[in-house]
């Protein structure tokens, strides 16, 4: 058993119908550090959630990237989604001649364990810093302190895409004005989705990378 850490019920929902009965949920709103790549927050989330829970996590940190706009709102896109809302974003969007975009997804799963883990990127911020040494002394207990970080395997996922006029009452988030091949991500259903999405892809990674570790 796999728990999901996430607030976001549609992300939820869609772990669910790719990975079935084998993920359940756990509200734990992990705290996000303040990064400018998906794989930093992702990685400090599932370590977080895997200290409060004490079972195998995911966390999954998603976002949407507008070229044009040099990729923003990025890590931000929840906030973005808050304040702006999607009707906005795409009015932005509008006035622009390059519309394209993507959605990103790094899935991070923490067990305690170890095992061959991703490296991570170094966020700005970190540039230059012995990262091990920073989460050895944010680390809580005498334990967490001589184990150092936990081992995190990352996995990403990326889908291009067309920021259009919302379209469709299906999903969540952004999905009304992401368009993939002439199909909002609104207007399709969750298999549809799953089978092509961010999420998805990434989803995909770390089922087949879990079928082999399990083995
Ligand atoms: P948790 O952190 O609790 O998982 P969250 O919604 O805050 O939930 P993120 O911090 O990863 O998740 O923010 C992701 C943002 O990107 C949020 O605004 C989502 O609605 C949006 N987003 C992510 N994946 C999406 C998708 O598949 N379709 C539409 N919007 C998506």
């Amino acid at each position: 058993m796999i728990r999901f850490a996430t607030t976001n019920e549609g992300k939820l929902h869609e772990a669910r119908e790719y990975l079935d009965e084998a993920v359940r949920q756990l509200d734990f709103d992990y705290p996000e550090r303040q990064a400018d790549d998906l794989a930093t927050v992702a990685a400090h989330g599932a370590r977080a959630a895997y200290r409060h829970a004490g079972e195998p996590v995911i966390v999954d940190d998603s976002g949407l990237t507008i070229e044009t706009f040099d990729g923003f709102p990025g890590p931000y896109s929840s906030y973005v989604e808050d304040t702006l809302g999607i009707e906005r974003v795409w009015h932005l969007a509008e006035r622009e001649a390059d519309r394209a975009g993507a959605f990103r997804c790094v899935v991070a799963y923490c067990d305690g364990g170890e095992f061959a883990a991703t490296p991570e990127p170094v966020d700005r911020e970190r540039r230059g810093q012995d990262i091990a040494a920073a989460e050895r002394a944010s680390a809580t207990t005498d334990e967490q302190v001589q184990e150092g970080p936990l081992p995190v395997k990352l996995f990403e996922g990326v889908v291009p895409g067309t920021i259009v006029a919302p379209r469709g009452d299906g999903g969540f988030g952004f999905d009304p004005i992401f368009e993939y091949d002439g199909t909002t991500f609104a207007e399709m259903e969750t298999d549809e989705k799953n089978a092509i999405s961010h999420r998805g892809r990434a989803l995909a990674k770390f089922a087949e990378w879990y079928a082999e570790a399990e083995r």
